[in-house]
């Protein structure tokens, strides 16, 4: 168990962590050549600025990146999607690591990095989000994923980075949190008929429709989409707010412009504007759609992902359910949010109902005792 991971250095599974530091704190040797392929593959850098290549790394993702059990849903994740997830300021070329087949140039792996700045307790570190690890669905068990792993890990520490956030829903060694997916039903008739929610027992279509009823209107005056003006008033309220927490990303500028100035399908964020300009509150989720396979009446599920959620004026509670309202009103079908920052205190109140899905959090070559929901203050995308 763990061939692969108990060589890396990350906290194995059952130590007990008092300390905070790095597991490896000398610098490392780097490797100048790739790592070793199978027989058969090469790698290719994907250019993500070449709209046939981004095009082919969507291709990857839609046909093989989720693990659905029943195979009825698949994400649908779009160029325009990835260019945000994928290039934030500082982004790398070399850290789109992509696995072709040597005869046809198939695109049959993937694995970036982005860069992040985090804080885990009271140290702050530059380091990467690793995400988008991907191996063909024919391709698996042949331990190619440890190779992507070690080729990302060598091109990080080539520019001088020696640390990585990441997540995932399996166990690995060993999450720094483990944190629960909660859905929000916002047209139940459909994720009833499409099998993402059931029908609970002793209760009608009728009943559940009435139970998941929102208001027609939103209550938060001053409530409005954010705008490009409004990107240093957001950094402040993200920094003020975030600093309490034990793990939190520390965002520039440019990064929150990034992360946070909506994009029409892919990033939505709204915020309170009270008296005199002052922005009190703010709230942000992104979207992610997928694909429904062999429905006769429905073709795709469109899902809403909550992001960052600050207050300081607007109860939380009102705020979430205005974000529910308008999130209705603009088609989506379920809103989800993770149970981390203060979520835990509106998502029973709002009807959500807990998920079968873990994300488990971790860092690499990091260690620090384990951090509990209510205190991570950080979303993976
Ligand atoms: C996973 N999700 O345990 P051991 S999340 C990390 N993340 O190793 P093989 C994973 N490791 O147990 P397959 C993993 N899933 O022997 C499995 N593993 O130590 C480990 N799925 O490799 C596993 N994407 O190639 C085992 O497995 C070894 O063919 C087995 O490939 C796995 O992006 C995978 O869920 C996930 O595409 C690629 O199943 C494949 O099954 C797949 O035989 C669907 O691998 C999509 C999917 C994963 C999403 C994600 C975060 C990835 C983080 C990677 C770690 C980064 C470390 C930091 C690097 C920078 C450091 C600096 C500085
Ligand atoms: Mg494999």
């Amino acid at each position: 168990r763990f061939r692969f991971w108990n060589s890396q250095p990350v906290t194995k599974i059952g130590e007990e962590v008092m300390s905070h530091g790095p597991i490896q704190s000398e610098k490392p040797k780097i490797r100048q050549e790739c790592y070793s392929l199978p027989e058969g593959f090469c790698w290719d850098t994907v250019d993500l600025e070449n709209p046939e290549q981004l095009e082919e790394l969507c291709m990857l993702l839609n046909e093989n990146y989720t693990e659905e059990d029943d195979n009825t849903l698949r994400f649908h994740y779009t160029p325009e999607f990835l260019l945000w997830a994928l290039c934030p300021p500082g982004w790398q070329p070399e850290w789109y690591c992509g696995v072709r087949v040597d005869s046809n140039k198939k695109l049959v792996g993937f694995i970036s990095a982005v860069p992040s700045t985090v804080k885990i307790y009271d140290i702050e570190k530059k380091m990467v989000e690793v995400n988008f690890l991907c191996v063909h669905k024919k391709l698996r068990s042949k331990r190619m994923a440890p190779v992507l792993i070690r080729e990302i890990t060598r091109r990080v520490l080539q520019q001088g980075l020696y640390q990585a956030i990441y997540s995932a829903n399996v166990v690995l060694p060993t999450p720094v949190t483990s944190c629960r997916y909660w859905h929000r039903s916002l047209n139940p008739r459909k994720l009833i008929e499409l099998n993402f929610s059931t029908l609970p027992r002793h209760m009608t279509l009728k009943r559940v429709l009435k139970l998941n009823q929102l208001p027609e209107m939103t209550k938060t005056a001053g409530l409005r989409l954010m705008t490009l003006a409004d990107v240093p008033k957001v950094q402040d309220l993200l920094r003020q707010y975030l600093k309490d927490f034990q793990l939190l990303p520390i965002l520039n500028k440019e990064e929150t412009q990034h992360w946070f100035l909506p994009r029409d399908g892919i990033i939505d964020t709204y915020v309170v504007e009270g008296f005199g300009g002052v922005l009190t509150d703010m709230v942000s989720f992104y979207t992610l759609s997928s694909t429904v396979l062999n429905h006769l009446t429905y073709r795709s599920l469109k899902a809403a992902y909550a992001l960052y959620t600050v207050t300081t004026a607007t109860p939380l509670q009102q705020l979430m359910e205005d974000v529910l309202v308008i999130a209705k009103a603009r088609g989506f079908d379920v809103f989800t949010a993770l149970d981390v920052m203060r979520n835990k205190a509106f998502l029973e109140p709002l009807k959500f109902t807990q998920g079968d899905n873990t994300m488990h959090y971790y860092l690499y070559n990091w260690t620090c005792p384990n951090i509990t929901p209510d205190k991570v203050g950080m979303v993976l995308k």
